[in-house]
């Protein structure tokens, strides 16, 4: 069905052939850092070992080039449908051994077949993460969305409108059944432009009667993720706005709700780490959508701007992980919009780096931290931190992925394999087009 499987990055001989000039450095290099943390009481291969075991969803969206509110440029060798995404993503795995699962997206991602496309997915060695609904734009072509959510989906005054968005919704569910998901992600872009545009608090509990409605159809094993956003394609008000509308929600619907943290998602300064901890306390916390921004929501790679940010980030999730650990593992995935790079190689350059934000946060010595932090400490509590997060952690990365058959220098061995030359000679060509933030 989609012989560009066969090309080059996911055959191991190739991988090893890209591996083999590159070995011996890596050997000495990973050796060295094992000495100097060792003088620390940290054993390498504990942390190499966990690395390893890590890994982070990709958005099966992702994959195709994105766009802003003025332009969509599109690159060559686009993914077609949804069995190119998933070429493309297994691609990502192969070279990174860290992104064994891909999250789609309804209806983007309709077929025919779901048990089909699950088998496609498993003979690539990839797994299907949280299934995302899409009630934020009309789907003229799809006979489920028969009314417009340009006023709204889940919250929309019209209930007609809003059984509408429950169905898809209870349907996203039922396709991620087949799939082997064990979550549903909602976002919306309810809101509105004007002040007195919408009654706050009527829209919000129009919100919540909906998810809980969704809720009833969950399998007793699966979570609904509620993904808030302060702003766009609503401007004025947004119905889940902050973690604090989110956390509201999800403590209403019930045990099966929990908050989902995209970072881009947030007013500019926020302090994510902390909301990040505040939804641990309550038990809420249901992962994240990792991305990079300076500005707003500008779903830039990963770690491309404020890789400290990530890394604070991490520290929260590894000190619940050293102490009491989680009653359920936080989701790890990318969501991003690829608008002037190859999507392929800033995925593979954002699993590195969320990877590599674990692997400096597993460098803090927590006891440490805790007497710095008892003591008021400031000075050495932040040199605590920042002795982790200078540390090169390259080489663990690197050696991970040795070990598992992945590429020592994955972008490189990207580079090397021709694939996205052999998407280009396959794929129809994509038009560039108006906007389109996706
Ligand atoms: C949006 C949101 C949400 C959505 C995705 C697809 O973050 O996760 O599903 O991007 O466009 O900005
Ligand atoms: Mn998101
Ligand atoms: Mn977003």
């Amino acid at each position: 069905m989609n012989e560009i499987i066969k090309i080059r990055p996911a055959d191991p001989d190739f991988r090893a052939e890209q591996n083999a000039a590159l070995n011996a450095a890596l050997q000495e290099d990973y050796e060295i850092l094992g000495r100097r943390m060792a003088r620390r009481g940290i054993d390498i291969e504990t942390v190499t070992e966990l690395v390893s075991r890590f890994g982070v969803a990709v958005p099966s969206w992702g994959t195709g080039t994105g766009g802003t509110r003025f332009a969509r440029f599109p690159g060559g060798g686009e993914p077609a449908n949804v069995f190119d995404k998933i070429a493309d993503c297994a691609v990502i795995n192969s070279l990174t051994g860290a992104t064994p699962a891909i999250s789609p997206h309804f209806p983007w991602d309709e077929v025919a077949d779901f048990a089909e496309l699950r088998q496609y997915a498993a003979t690539l060695g990839l797994g299907f993460d949280a299934v995302n609904s899409n009630t934020f734009q009309d789907h003229p072509s799809h006979g489920d969305h028969p009314l417009s959510y340009k006023f709204g989906s889940l919250s929309h005054t019209d209930p007609a409108v809003r059984a509408q968005a429950i169905r898809h919704n209870i349907r996203c569910i039922e396709a991620g059944e087949q799939l082997g998901s064990k979550a549903l992600t909602i976002w919306i872009g309810d809101g509105s432009n004007f002040p007195g545009q919408s009654h706050f608090g009527r829209s919000f509990d129009r919100y919540i009667d909906s998810v809980k409605q969704i809720a009833t159809a969950l399998p007793p094993d699966w979570s609904v993720f509620l993904e808030h956003k302060i702003y766009e394609p609503a401007f004025y008000s947004t119905v889940i706005q902050d973690w604090g509308s989110s956390l509201l929600a999800a403590q209403e619907v019930g045990p099966q709700a929990s908050c989902l943290v995209d970072l881009g998602h947030h007013a500019p300064n926020v302090n994510i780490e902390m909301i990040v901890s505040r939804l641990i306390h309550a038990g809420k916390l249901a992962g994240f959508h990792f991305n990079d921004s300076k500005y707003g929501d500008d779903d830039l790679d990963a770690g491309a701007i404020d890789p400290f940010r990530l890394f604070l980030v991490f520290n929260e999730l590894v000190d619940v992980e050293a102490g009491s650990g989680f009653a359920k593992a936080p989701a790890y995935m990318i969501d991003q919009s690829h608008n002037v790079t190859d999507p392929i190689e800033s995925l593979i350059s954002s699993a590195i780096e969320i990877q590599r934000a674990y692997a400096q946060a597993l460098l803090v010595d927590r006891a440490a931290l805790v007497g710095f932090q008892d003591t008021n400490d400031p000075m050495m509590a932040n040199q605590e931190l920042k002795r982790a997060f200078t540390t090169d952690v390259a080489p663990i990365l690197a050696m991970a992925r040795a070990r598992e058959g992945a590429a020592i220098e994955p972008l490189a061995a990207y580079r090397a394999s021709g694939y996205r030359q052999a998407c280009i000679a396959r794929r129809p060509v994509r038009t560039a087009g108006g906007g389109g933030i996706v």
